[in-house]
């Protein structure tokens, strides 16, 4: 079997470089290790940055999203002080896109069997081989059959757990970790949302955010301990924890009900220096994990996607592997922003175990600061709905 580009990972990275590959008439097929049910059985990310938004336009896989998504102008911070509203419209004319990650993927798979591409599901043992050469392959396991795939380029969109990462070798790799104290505890159910626009709460039991996907449908998380089970949280447990850690008028008007999905997620920041090796290019997560409190994960891989598709775009159509060479230091730059801002605001708005009171006194402190002054709020508004590409 032949390609141009072997996309390792069927996530949202994979499907939506395929996409904008396809529509400049770059051939691909996607080795996902996954079924597609399991695929989309996922719930993540649930905040779009325009940017993103754009790409699904730009791949003509945009039009659910505009029918189905909501618009959010702004979004509220709360904390022991009080709650303020960070009004991204007022601030900087801008906002942020509700849709969630499994729709968009859903989306990205239905437009990949329409066109007709080769997406193949329940790979095992995917090798990525002389990625250092301009004839690359990629060697798997499907049904019991060793196969072969070679291809020009190979995008290792394969997650933080795949193989592509490890494939640059060990002594050209530099990897940056942070791993946070806590978990976040993420239920999904179908009541109305507590709000119109998201609620971020630091609370003196710990942090809490108020989500949806649309109005019937909410997303809520807690932060939890990280020796912590889903099983040791029942539904009762999860609304009590979350009632405490919002702002009163909040917990007054909840509508509670069972939870149709619970998981827990550890907190990681991580950066994969270079983000690429010969002809292998990292993508989204297999390249760095950002913790989600500031809603940057899909979104930088996006913008990865973003740099990646532009540059495969100059080498197949004007033979100029600038764009290629540069692909690493480019996607870097962007990364390490949003790393800093998913950072911020996890240390912003979280309890940590081993704070201070003099800590503590700097977090409140920080957050009476951004309730009061506008030119601070611009900041976090112009980070929050996205850094341009
Ligand atoms: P994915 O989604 O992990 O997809 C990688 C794919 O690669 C496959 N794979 C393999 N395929 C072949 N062979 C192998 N050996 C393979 N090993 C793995 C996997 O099965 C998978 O299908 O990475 P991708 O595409 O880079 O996308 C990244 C995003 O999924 C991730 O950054 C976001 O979900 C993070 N995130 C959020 N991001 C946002 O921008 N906004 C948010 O509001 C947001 N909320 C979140 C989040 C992540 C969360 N969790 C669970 C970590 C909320 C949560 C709770
Ligand atoms: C979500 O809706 O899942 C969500 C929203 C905002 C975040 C993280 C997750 O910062």
């Amino acid at each position: 079997m032949r390609t141009q580009v072997a996309i390792i990972g069927g996530g949202p990275s994979g499907l939506l470089l395929g996409q904008l590959l396809h529509k400049a008439g770059i051939d691909t097929v996607i080795l996902e290790r996954q079924s597609r049910a399991h695929v989309l059985g996922r719930i993540r990310a649930g905040v779009l940055e325009a940017g993103l938004v754009g790409l699904m336009n730009e791949a003509g896989v945009g039009a659910r999203l505009q029918r189905e998504s909501f618009l959010h102008h702004g979004t509220n911070i709360a904390y022991p002080g009080g709650v303020f509203h960070l009004d991204f419209k007022e601030l900087i004319d801008q906002h942020v896109t509700v849709y969630g990650q499994t729709e968009l993927t859903r989306d990205l798979y239905e437009a990949r069997d329409r066109s007709e591409l080769l997406t193949l599901h329940e790979c095992d043992g995917v090798t990525l081989c002389d990625i250092e050469t301009k004839n690359p392959f990629v060697e798997f396991v499907q049904d019991g059959k060793s196969k072969r795939l070679d291809c020009d380029i190979i995008a290792g969109c394969d997650g933080f757990h795949g193989p592509s990462r490890q494939a640059i070798p060990k002594a050209k790799r530099r990897e940056f970790e942070k791993v946070y104290p806590f978990g976040w505890l993420g239920i999904l159910s179908e009541t109305p949302p507590v709000d119109d626009e998201l609620i971020y709460a630091n609370s003196d039991k710990g942090f809490a955010l108020c989500s949806m996907r649309n109005p019937a449908l909410s997303r809520y998380y807690v932060q939890c301990d990280l020796s912590d089970s889903p099983d040791d949280w029942s539904d009762d447990r999860f609304w009590d924890a979350l009632k405490q850690r919002i702002p009163k008028a909040a917990a007054e008007r909840l509508v509670t009900g069972p939870s149709i999905e619970k998981s827990i997620a550890p907190l990681r920041s991580f950066v994969c220096e270079p983000m690429q090796w010969g002809r292998l290019f990292l993508c989204g997560d297999a390249a760095h994990i950002v913790p989600p409190t500031g809603a940057k994960g899909l979104n930088t891989a996006a913008s990865d996607v973003h740099y990646l598709w532009q540059a495969l775009l100059a080498f197949y159509e004007e033979h100029d592997e600038t764009g290629l060479n540069t692909y690493s230091d480019t996607a870097l730059r962007r990364v390490w922003k949003t790393q800093r801002f998913s950072w911020y605001m996890t240390r912003l708005l979280h309890h940590f175990p081993d704070l201070s009171e003099f800590d503590l006194k700097v977090q409140r402190a920080e957050l009476a600061h951004l309730a009061e002054n506008r030119a601070a709020q611009v900041a976090l508004a112009q980070n929050y709905v996205g850094l341009p590409y």
